[in-house]
């Protein structure tokens, strides 16, 4: 298998970690030219954080200056040599390197510090990997790894072909190492395929689930992985979800309804992973199934970390724009930003913040708030509610006779039902979502209900 194949779970005596951050003054690079504009040492700092979520223990951060990136080793001798020292000195077990490595790179970096070295993506990866829970996780997370192994694979091809001087098909190539490639690339994809299959299988599952609460409003919360999602998720539904100061502590999606929720109108919460900056494609490819709630969602959370730079909100920005979701995010009525963590946060700073995101957000909602405080989440169910109901239209429907089926059907899919007895029939007047009523003429085509522009 390849050479940055899955690392077994990490024992319980946590590893010796060294975290590099490169600052490289160059294009395509996690910094320099970063669109995102986070400091090195915030970088430095959340390359940390992944780390420990891996169990590491940090026994040494730094950041590494690069001028030029090296094809062979990534940093020059100079800084080979120096690091391999304190890999020595200080019985280093893993190196995390905040970058993205070639394949032969990798390689050469462990055979000169004998030990492991993990890339940006690889520990994500193995994160992942360790934090998923559910079978449907990880298959999504396994099909994620073997599209990355393959990716590395087809990368050292292209490097062999480099260093041959020419394209020389595969053929021009032949030798044990090559046919070694081949059986991995085989295996990989004969797996990946079996994997596919399985996770289809879930995603029809999935589906039919979705159909089944289709007339439910569903709000969905997203953000930076720690933004503090889970919290809040916990202190709107009373669910024993897991929230842990670590880094993808969630990665199997929760849903459950809010807690005090209109009895005739329950609205369905869920929790999902985080994202991050920089986010491996293959994750968000293999995360389709989860991300597709995000998409079907009447409301998008975005909880933030008001203690965090910018780069995290654009970050969470830059993957909801890449899900196709640009146009939900600039309606008032389906995306609001809760400015999260406000207590760990001065008053005088914090109204500063609430005014940049005001500045930014144009006609978007912003709430600052502490998931911690019972009171505030209570604002945002009430602000969640009045979203949601803006989005309903009043209407009136009259049944002649008394039309069990469908007066218990307005009853629990409609906001506000009120009903008058008219002779032998009855007019209800309620708020449904234009879906919703849709769906009542579908199944009732012998009432008519109309808008009641009484309101
Ligand atoms: N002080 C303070 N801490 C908070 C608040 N909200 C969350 N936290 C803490 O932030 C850490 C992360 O919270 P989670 O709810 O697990 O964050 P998450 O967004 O679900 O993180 P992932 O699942 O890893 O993506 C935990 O230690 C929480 O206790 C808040 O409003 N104030
Ligand atoms: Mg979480």
């Amino acid at each position: 298998m390849p050479d940055n194949s899955r690392l077994k779970a990490p024992p319980k005596a946590p590893l010796s970690a060294m975290v590099i951050h490169p600052v490289i003054k160059q294009p395509h690079s996690l910094n320099g030219h970063d669109p995102l504009q986070a400091s090195s040492a915030c970088l430095l700092q959340e390359a940390v954080s992944l780390a420990q979520a891996f169990d590491c223990h940090i026994s040494h951060k730094a950041l590494v200056p690069i001028r030029n990136v090296r094809p062979s080793t990534f940093f020059t001798s100079g800084w080979c040599r120096t690091l391999g020292s304190l890999v020595r000195a200080k019985h280093i077990d893993i190196v995390c390197v905040n970058e993205s490595l070639s394949p032969i790179q990798h390689r050469n970096l462990e055979r000169l510090w004998h030990c492991k070295v993990l890339e940006r993506t690889a520990l994500i990866l193995h994160i992942f990997a360790d934090h998923a829970r559910s079978f449907e996780g990880r298959l999504q997370v396994r099909m994620a790894e073997l599209t990355y192994q393959k990716s590395r694979l087809v990368r050292t091809w292209t490097h062999l072909e480099r260093q041959r001087g020419g394209t020389g098909g595969t053929r021009a190539l032949a030798g044990p190492g090559e046919h070694q490639r081949e059986s991995d690339k085989r295996q990989i994809q004969q797996e990946l395929t079996r994997v596919k299959t399985r996770l289809k299988a879930i995603q029809r599952t999935r589906r039919v689930q979705r159909k089944g609460r289709a007339n439910l409003p569903h709000v969905v919360l997203v953000g930076y992985t720690n933004a503090g999602k889970s919290t809040l998720f916990r202190a709107l539904t009373k669910a024993h979800v897991l929230v842990k100061d670590q880094m993808f502590a969630t990665l199997d999606p929760t849903m459950r309804a809010i807690h005090d929720s209109h009895p005739t109108q329950k609205i369905i919460l869920t929790d999902t992973v985080g994202f991050i900056s920089h986010l491996p494609t293959h994750l968000i490819a293999a995360f389709e199934a989860t991300l597709e709630d995000v998409k079907r969602a009447d409301i998008i959370v975005h909880v933030r970390d008001c203690t965090a730079g910018a780069h995290q909100r654009i970050a969470v920005e830059q993957v909801l724009t890449s899900m196709g979701l640009e146009e939900t995010m600039s309606n008032p009525l389906r995306y609001i930003e809760v400015l999260n963590k406000i207590d760990l946060v001065p008053a005088s700073l914090a109204r500063t913040i609430e005014q940049e995101c005001n500045g930014y957000a144009h006609r978007r909602p912003v709430l600052s708030l502490s998931a911690l405080d019972p009171d505030a989440c209570q604002k945002l169910y009430r602000h969640l509610s009045a979203m949601l109901a803006t989005r309903h239209r009043r209407y009136r429907v009259t049944m002649k006779s008394y039309h069990a089926p469908a007066a218990s059907w307005l009853y629990k899919h409609a906001h506000h039902v009120t009903h008058q007895q008219e002779g032998e029939g009855a007019s209800f007047t309620l708020h449904l979502s234009p879906a919703d009523k849709q769906r009542f003429c579908k199944l009732f085509p012998d009432l008519r209900m109309s808008r009641d522009v009484a309101t």
